[in-house]
C-alpha cells in the first residue's frame, strides 16, 4: 500500500512532517499580525490605578502595575509588554533584577526615584528612563502624591527565547554606588571618556530628561519635516548612535499643529504614549482619537498615519532594535505622487 496519505502518515509516525503539506504555513509572503490595534484612555485607567493603591499592598504586589493586555500572553503585542505602574506616597517597590529589559516614561512625577545599577534617577513627567537587562532596580516615592509611569518591557520576546532569569536582591535594597543622576551628568552631554568606554550592550545614559528632549524637538521645527513622523528623534546610545538597548527602541516626536502624516508600515510593533496635544491615528481601517496620557498600539506590518489638531508630542517604544539586530527590520512608505 503506497498512497500519498499513508506515506504522510508513516512520516508523521516518525515525528516528522512533509514540508510540502504545510509550506505556506511557515513561509509566507508578508507578516501576518495576530493582534488588534487598540487604544487605552488615561481617564479610564487613572481611577483604577488610584484604587489599586488600596487594593494591594506594595509588599504583596512586587510591582503595582495594570497591564495593558492585548494578547493571550498579556503582551500589548506579540513581543512587547506595557503597563501603568503606581507607587504610593512613602512606598518602595523592592529591589530585583531580571533578564527582561524595561523602558519607563514618567506620567506623574514627583520627589521620587528609581534606582538602577547603583544610581538614583529622579523622576519628573516626561523623563525617559531605561532599566537594561539584569540591572538591579527598585522604585521609591518620597512624595505626598502617587507616582505613575508607563512601563515598556520586552517580556514576551525574552520569554519566547526562554532565556528568562529573575531574582530578588538579597538585601531588599541595592547599594547606591554613585551620585544621583550620575549617568546623565557623566554621559548625557554626548561626551565620552577617551578610554574605558563601558563595554556593556546598553546605553550608559539611564535617563533622558524631558526638558532637554522637548527642547531638541523644538529646535527641529526650523528644519525639514518627515512626511510620516513629523519631527522625530530616537533615544540613542551616545557610544555608537544605536538604540538604547539591544531589544528596545524608543522615540520622541513632535507633530506640529494641523500635521497630516503620510502612512507607513514596518515590521516593528509599536506602543505610543501621548505626552502633549490631541489628534488621531489611523491604524489599518480604524481611527483612534487620542489626547494627553493615552496609549495606543500599532501592530506590525499594518499601515498607520498620524495627524494632530494642535502641537502634539508622542513618546513611543518598539521592538525595532531586536528586529534590526536580527536583520528583520523592513519599512514601506505610502507611494505619494507629487
Ligand atoms: O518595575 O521592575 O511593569 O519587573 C513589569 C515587571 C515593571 C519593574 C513591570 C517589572 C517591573
Ligand atoms: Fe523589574
Amino acid at each position: 500500500m503506497t498512497s500519498n496519505a499513508s506515506f504522510s502518515d508513516r512520516v508523521k509516525g516518525r515525528s516528522a512532517v512533509p514540508l510540502w503539506e504545510i509550506f505556506s504555513d511557515v513561509v509566507f509572503p508578508n507578516p501576518r499580525p495576530l493582534l488588534d490595534p487598540r487604544h487605552w484612555k488615561y481617564t479610564d485607567l487613572r481611577p483604577l490605578l488610584m484604587e489599586s493603591l488600596d487594593a494591594v499592598a506594595i509588599e504583596d504586589a512586587e510591582r503595582r502595575v495594570l497591564i495593558l493586555s492585548n494578547t493571550p500572553g498579556h503582551g500589548i503585542t506579540h513581543s512587547l509588554f506595557c503597563g501603568f505602574q503606581v507607587v504610593g506616597p512613602g512606598e518602595t517597590a523592592r529591589c530585583h533584577r531580571h533578564t527582561q529589559a524595561a523602558v519607563r516614561f514618567v506620567v506623574e512625577g514627583g520627589n521620587a526615584f528609581t534606582a538602577v545599577d547603583g544610581e538614583r534617577l529622579y523622576m519628573s513627567r516626561g523623563d525617559f528612563i531605561t532599566t537594561p537587562s539584569w540591572t538591579w532596580h527598585e522604585h521609591t516615592n518620597n512624595d505626598e502624591t502617587p507616582l505613575i509611569w508607563l512601563d515598556g518591557l520586552d517580556v514576551p520576546l525574552s520569554n519566547f527565547m526562554q532565556a528568562t532569569f529573575a531574582e530578588v536582591h538579597p538585601a531588599g535594597n541595592q547599594e547606591i554606588l554613585r551620585p544621583d543622576d550620575d549617568s546623565v551628568r557623566r554621559y548625557g552631554a554626548g561626551m565620552l571618556p577617551i578610554e574605558e568606554v563601558p563595554g556593556h550592550q546598553h546605553s550608559p545614559v539611564y535617563k533622558y530628561p524631558y526638558d532637554q528632549c522637548r527642547a531638541t524637538l523644538e529646535a527641529l521645527r526650523k528644519g525639514p519635516i518627515d512626511p510620516a513622523h513629523g519631527h522625530i528623534m530616537k533615544y540613542a546610545d551616545p557610544r555608537n548612535g544605536g538604540h538604547v538597548m539591544p531589544t528596545l527602541a524608543a522615540y520622541l516626536q513632535l507633530l506640529p499643529e494641523e500635521f497630516t502624516g503620510e502612512a507607513l508600515r514596518n515590521t516593528a510593533s509599536q506602543v505610543f504614549f501621548v505626552v502633549e496635544g490631541q489628534g488621531r491615528t489611523e491604524i489599518g481601517d480604524e481611527t483612534f482619537e487620542w489626547s494627553a496620557n493615552d496609549v495606543f498600539v500599532v501592530p506590525n506590518w499594518v499601515w498607520f498615519s498620524h495627524s494632530a489638531d494642535n502641537d502634539a508630542v508622542l513618546f513611543s517604544y518598539s521592538d525595532r532594535a531586536a528586529l534590526e539586530n536580527l536583520g528583520l527590520w523592513r519599512e514601506t512608505r505610502q507611494w505619494n505622487p507629487a
